[in-house]
């Protein structure tokens, strides 16, 4: 049994005592202990013996995963599995519902799924429960209609974990000559609806047959000899999935087609047809002639229409046409440009890991420096720091720095922007940290004047560097707040503030048309950071870069790109430039 398994049983064990109305303290008992597993380095089914060292787990919650290691499950979750009703779990994916909640409109109303709540909202029997009301039972009811349109996108860190499954298991079948992912995954995209294959082959039934076995494939919708559509199912995550079969030739032409998007697969439609070409899904053919043009490689495609190669990430026709008509398509930034890490969490806060764990994890990856950023002390929910914390946490930086060769921490904070619009630390506090990170985590439904002028007062403090997660969205949960972005990037640009690419996957903030915005129309600098709580979270830097890349960013745009000392350097500059005028 891997780690994976454990924290799923061990999440289901929490939301099923949530659903039961169990005392909430044994839930997050159950909750902490899954993170822990989930972040630990060493597979838990064969170091039963060390459960206790995982922070958080005690000698109740051991016993439990050691009885899920050992028969596959646990006896406590089998017997609310008969207890409760069916489609009550369900009902947890819905947003702003919790399992108190749900556990009321069972008892009260007899609720079980989605569709019962549905009708009990339109009905407005909700309203009349003890501690709901009307405004609450919209949210319901706007709840219930949300899932039904998002449950059709998936999470990119979700279809890339998909995606590399696949892959995986189509590099073990015959006759594969070349393959790659394709649509909107291969551009980068922050969801994806379906997943797109292009293989070039010299058999494609064989290969078909061999897709349709995959151990994965849990329903075949079309099976044919250049498509097989498939629905998999990949540690719980289900996607469809086109597979496009095509010879070596077709190969290069398929894989611009199948990647998209279809508006920038229009610009090139129309450029061709200007050029007296036309444009199929494997080839170009000249009016004048019957014969289809391969490629050997899209760049060669893109060449044979007079137009610089465009990498996936800008096909959206937001301009790449234009640039690449004039030989102007801009060097990406890329993952060899990252050198460090300036978001991240530790033990002091509400991290998984400690400093040390964070340092080696980074330097294994290659990076010069990272800060460590935990959070201040009013977000009490996080475990934020008080002043005498953060000093402590100093000296075990200092400590760290000299024990660890070969990579440099910088101590950082990422501090709270009050809902007053004061800040969690006074200046002398900030004038002795290397990052500063202000972020807002509270007071998130004022209005658009509020938040603006909380977020424009951070960026005028000259200790402040970076705006961490400015939208502060997340998808699927929450949109951003409502701000008056032109101001932020004029304040931004005025104030030598660098607003952050936050690479988790369900922030992704700033967005890639935010950040192509800020940077086309007010030249501001960028920092792509993980925001980790955990060493395992480093590695979603390829989310970060990906809508980094959509953003049109480059390598200078981005502060991440920069050596250690002329990191420093930069981040002194602010300090320098400000302090005169406070
Ligand atoms: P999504 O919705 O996340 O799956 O986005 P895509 O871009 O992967 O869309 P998908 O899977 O429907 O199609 C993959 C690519 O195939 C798409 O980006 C462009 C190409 N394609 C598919 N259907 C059409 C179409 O009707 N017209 C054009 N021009 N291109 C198409
Ligand atoms: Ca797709
Ligand atoms: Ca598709
Ligand atoms: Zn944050």
């Amino acid at each position: 049994m891997n780690n994976k398994q454990v924290v799923r049983i061990l999440n289901q064990l929490a939301d099923y005592l949530d659903l039961a109305g169990e005392n909430s303290f044994k839930v997050s008992a159950y909750r902490k202990a899954g993170r822990a597993v989930e972040a630990s380095r060493f597979v838990i089914a064969d170091h039963l013996d060390r459960l206790l060292e995982l922070p958080g787990v005690g000698k109740g919650t051991a016993g439990v995963i050691e009885e899920i290691v050992e028969t596959g499950q646990s006896s406590q979750l089998e017997r609310l599995r008969n207890e409760l009703p069916q489609g009550l779990p369900d009902l947890l994916s819905l947003q702003g519902v919790g399992p108190k909640t749900i556990y009321t409109l069972y008892k009260e109303l007899g609720i079980t799924s989605r569709e019962e709540l549905l009708q009990a909202a339109e009905l407005g029997r909700i309203r009349g429960l003890t501690g709901f009301g009307a405004k609450k039972e919209q949210k319901i009811l706007e709840a219930v209609q949300n899932f039904a349109q998002r449950s059709e996108r998936v999470l990119r860190v979700h279809a890339l974990q998909v995606a590399k499954e696949i892959e995986r298991n189509l590099t073990t079948l015959s006759f594969i000559q070349k393959m790659s992912v394709a649509g909107s995954l291969r551009r980068g995209r922050e969801t994806v609806k379906d997943l797109d294959f292009v293989i070039a082959t010299t058999h494609p039934e064989e290969v078909a047959d061999q897709i349709v076995q995959l151990p994965f494939v849990k329903e075949i919708v079309n099976q044919g000899s250049t498509k097989v559509s498939v629905v998999v199912d990949v540690e719980g995550i289900q996607m469809s999935v086109d597979f496009r079969l095509v010879t070596r030739e077709q190969y290069a032409s398929a894989l611009h087609h199948f990647t998209g998007s279809a508006e920038h697969n229009i610009r090139i439609r129309q450029r061709a047809k200007q050029m007296g070409y036309k444009v199929s899904e494997y080839g170009i053919f000249h009016d004048d002639s019957e014969e289809m043009i391969t490629f050997a490689e899209e760049k060669d495609f893109f060449a044979h229409l007079q137009l610089a190669y465009v990498p996936p990430e800008l096909r959206e026709d937001r301009g790449e046409m234009e640039a690449a008509e004039q030989n102007q398509v801009p060097t990406l930034f890329q993952q060899g440009d990252y050198m460090g890490d300036l978001h991240m969490h530790s033990l002091y806060s509400d991290g998984a890991h400690s400093i040390r764990e964070m340092a080696e994890a980074a330097k294994e990856r290659g990076y010069e420096y990272i800060a460590i950023t935990d959070h201040s002390q009013s977000l009490q929910v996080a475990n934020g720091l008080t002043i005498t914390e953060l000093r402590e946490q100093w000296e075990e930086i200092a400590q760290v720095n000299r024990e660890v060769e070969g990579i440099t921490v910088l101590r950082g904070t990422e501090m709270d922007i009050l809902p007053d619009g004061r800040l969690d630390f006074p200046d002398e506090v900030l004038a002795e940290l290397d990052v500063v990170i202000a972020s807002i985590h509270s007071g998130m439904k004022q209005d658009r004047d509020t938040l603006t002028r909380r977020l424009v007062e951070a960026m005028e403090n000259p200790y402040v560097h970076i705006i961490g997660h400015p939208t502060g969205r997340v998808l699927f949960k929450r949109d951003g707040y409502d701000l008056d972005f032109d101001h932020i990037f004029q304040t931004a640009k005025d104030t030598g503030t660098i607003l952050e690419c936050n690479a988790n996957g369900r922030r992704l903030d700033l967005n890639d048309e935010l950040l192509k915005k800020a940077k086309d129309e007010y030249g501001l600098t960028f920092t792509i950071n993980t925001d980790a709580h955990s060493v395992p979270d480093l590695s979603r830097v390829e989310l970060g870069i990906s809508t980094a890349r959509r953003g049109w960013l480059t390598k200078p745009d981005v502060i991440n790109s920069k050596g250690l000392d002329e990191l420093q350097e930069f981040l002194k500059e602010k300090r320098k430039k400000n302090r005169k005028n406070r």
